[in-house]
């Protein structure tokens, strides 16, 4: 990674010491070394399917089986993973700064891992260890559920065997076993953006309602408890950073980091922010990615490029 410039770098510490009201928010790329791939880039396609067209009410009311065979990998995937320097970074920061807030689109989990502290950390999207009941009149929910596989039929990788849940037989999980202990030693070799552990050339079976995860009230389906595009973010969490907003007529400093901020209306925040004078840093891989592209940032702003692991916690200590 290029050296930070050292003017940008002195002039952006002196700004975060005279701010105190500072807004962050977080997106893919945060996470990316941490093993993750990210939406838009290449592991964008989860075996021949784009990200995004699985993260809807549509793909799952047709075919709930293989949104959570995506959700089902996206699980492991992040508890195998872990939080990076970044996400440290900002946790030790919000500890220090209570009126630093932080709005992460991402649902890995990787924030809260981090032991950043929840009054301060708002899950726009939600996160993949939470579930919501389908069932019609049921509200029932969970957070924080970390289970890996969900059910049998969901263990990876999910062709090839996988353990009859109807019997006792063991055959199937040694296999499944032996398998998962295979795929793990040769993931080492793999960067993290082809590490894709389902073939994606071997066509996954098509899981049945009954595979999938059940409400314990009612019986009924359970979804993850992300959103999925168009669906409303959580109304609660709007309401908590709305009046984090609202209590002051000022916003000193916001840290846009890893996002393409193509997200709505994650990204508007940026807006509100500069409305209340905030100043913008960007960090990001890709400048065209800046809020407004690559010629959208104002004067007092700056462009950090780079990885958000060695970044973030270069121009934060
Ligand atoms: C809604 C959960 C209405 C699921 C996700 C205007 C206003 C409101 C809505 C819209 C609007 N315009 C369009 C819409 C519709 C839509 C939308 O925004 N579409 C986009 C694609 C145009 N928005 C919605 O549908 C939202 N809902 O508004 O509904 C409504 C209101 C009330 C009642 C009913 C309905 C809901 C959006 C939420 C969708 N769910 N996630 C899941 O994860 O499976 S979004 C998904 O994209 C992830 O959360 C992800 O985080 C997010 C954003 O992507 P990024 O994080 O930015 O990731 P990306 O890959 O794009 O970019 C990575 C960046 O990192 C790149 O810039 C790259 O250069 C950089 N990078 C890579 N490596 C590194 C790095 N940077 C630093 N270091 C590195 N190492
Ligand atoms: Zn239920």
């Amino acid at each position: 990674m290029p050296p930070i410039p050292a003017a940008d770098l002195q002039s952006f510490s002196e700004h975060l010491q005279k701010s105190t009201r500072i807004l962050a928010l977080l997106g893919a790329g945060l996470s990316a070394s941490s093993g993750l791939p990210t939406f838009r880039g290449a592991g964008g396609m989860w075996r021949t399917f784009d990200a995004t067209s699985l993260a809807t009410p549509e793909a799952f009311s047709e075919n709930p089986g293989l949104v959570w065979q995506f959700y089902s990998y996206r699980r492991h995937m992040a508890l195998k993973a872990k939080p990076n320097r970044a996400h440290y970074a900002l946790a030790k920061l919000a500890k220090m700064n209570k009126n630093f807030i932080t709005l992460s689109q991402n649902v890995d989990g990787l924030s809260s891992r981090a032991d950043h502290p929840a009054e301060q950390l708002h899950l726009l999207h939600g996160s993949l260890f939470d579930f919501r009941c389908t069932g019609f009149y049921c509200n029932y929910s969970t957070k924080d559920d970390f289970t890996d596989p969900l059910t049998p039929a969901l263990a990876i990788p999910t062709q090839g065997v996988h353990p009859d849940p109807s019997t006792d037989d063991k055959t199937g999980e040694e296999a499944t076993k032996a398998l998962y202990e295979a795929m793990e030693s040769s993931s080492k070799e793999r960067t993290p953006t082809e590490l894709d552990i389902s073939d994606p050339f071997v066509p996954l079976p098509s899981l049945q309602v009954e595979d999938l995860p059940k409400c314990p009230e009612c019986g009924g389906l359970l979804r993850p408890g992300v959103v999925w595009f168009g669906e409303g973010l959580p109304s609660q969490t709007l309401r908590a950073i709305d009046d984090w907003i609202a209590e002051s007529p000022r916003i000193d400093l916001m840290l846009v980091i890893g996002t393409s901020s193509k997200v709505w209306p994650a990204a508007g925040y940026v807006d509100y922010a500069r409305e209340k004078g905030a100043r913008v840093a960007v960090i990001n891989m890709d400048r065209n990615d800046a809020p407004g592209g690559a010629n959208g940032l104002d004067a007092g702003d700056w462009f950090f490029e780079g990885d958000a692991s060695e970044i973030v916690p270069e121009i934060l200590k």
